[in-house]
């Protein structure tokens, strides 16, 4: 049985979604943010060395790291859906790119600015370096979307559901306000059905303004 270790108001949301996509049966252990902190509790530990959610155990293998979660559980129990497109492919590359972009490249000025606003007026020389690289990412990804409804092309994959959490601090920061297509797009995955389901079983994403 799949475990997903989850932590509340977090990436491991996209796990979720992604397996209500598949629709494989999947059990969720919760785990909670320390309050004053936010970090996860000292038992994720057990699961994995980093401590960090999403963790997913399927049997005796444990699988960290968004991306490689979602690879994993697409192509070992979502190999029905339409969701990950076939190598060599013409969406393949783009979808890898995708893939690897959320966490690699998109996220850490997202991080840079959440540990700047912990460090008040002592950031303060940081911070335009930060954002132009946060508008310099999501103009890219706007970019991406002027002559396809998607990230990989014109159906929703997996890359959808890694990129969706950039989308969603993004979005929580008002960074959305002038890209309409990362707008509409974030508006079209947090209606389909699964989403919704994710959240109803996960909890609600309430992140941190950055
Ligand atoms: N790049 C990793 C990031 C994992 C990560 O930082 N998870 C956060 C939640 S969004 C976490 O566990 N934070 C709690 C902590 O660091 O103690 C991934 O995509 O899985």
């Amino acid at each position: 049985m799949i475990k997903v270790h989850h932590l509340n108001n977090s990436r491991s949301h996209r796990v979720l979604w992604l397996l209500e996509e598949i629709g494989a049966p999947y059990e969720i252990v919760h785990y909670k943010r320390d309050a004053v902190t936010r970090l996860a509790p000292p038992e994720l530990k057990k699961i994995h060395p980093l401590g960090k959610s999403p963790v997913v155990t399927d049997g005796d293998r444990v699988v960290a790291e968004s991306g490689a979660i979602i690879e994993y559980l697409t192509k070992t129990h979502g190999k029905k859906t339409k969701l990950w497109p076939e190598d060599f492919g013409p969406h393949w590359i783009a979808h890898t790119h995708w893939m690897h972009f959320a966490e690699g490249s998109a996220m850490l000025p997202f991080l840079m600015a959440l540990y700047a606003s912990l460090l008040g007026e002592n950031a303060a020389p940081l911070r335009p370096r930060i954002e132009s690289e946060i508008a310099n990412h999501l103009a890219y990804m706007e970019g991406a979307l002027a002559k396809q409804d998607y990230f990989a092309g014109p159906d929703f994959t997996a890359a959808d559901i890694q990129m969706s959490f950039v989308l969603e601090v993004a979005d929580n920061s008002g960074r959305l306000k002038d890209l309409p297509r990362l707008a509409a797009l974030i508006k079209r995955l947090r209606d389909r059905p699964a989403y919704k389901r994710a959240i109803e079983k996960g909890g609600p994403l309430e992140l941190m303004r950055r």
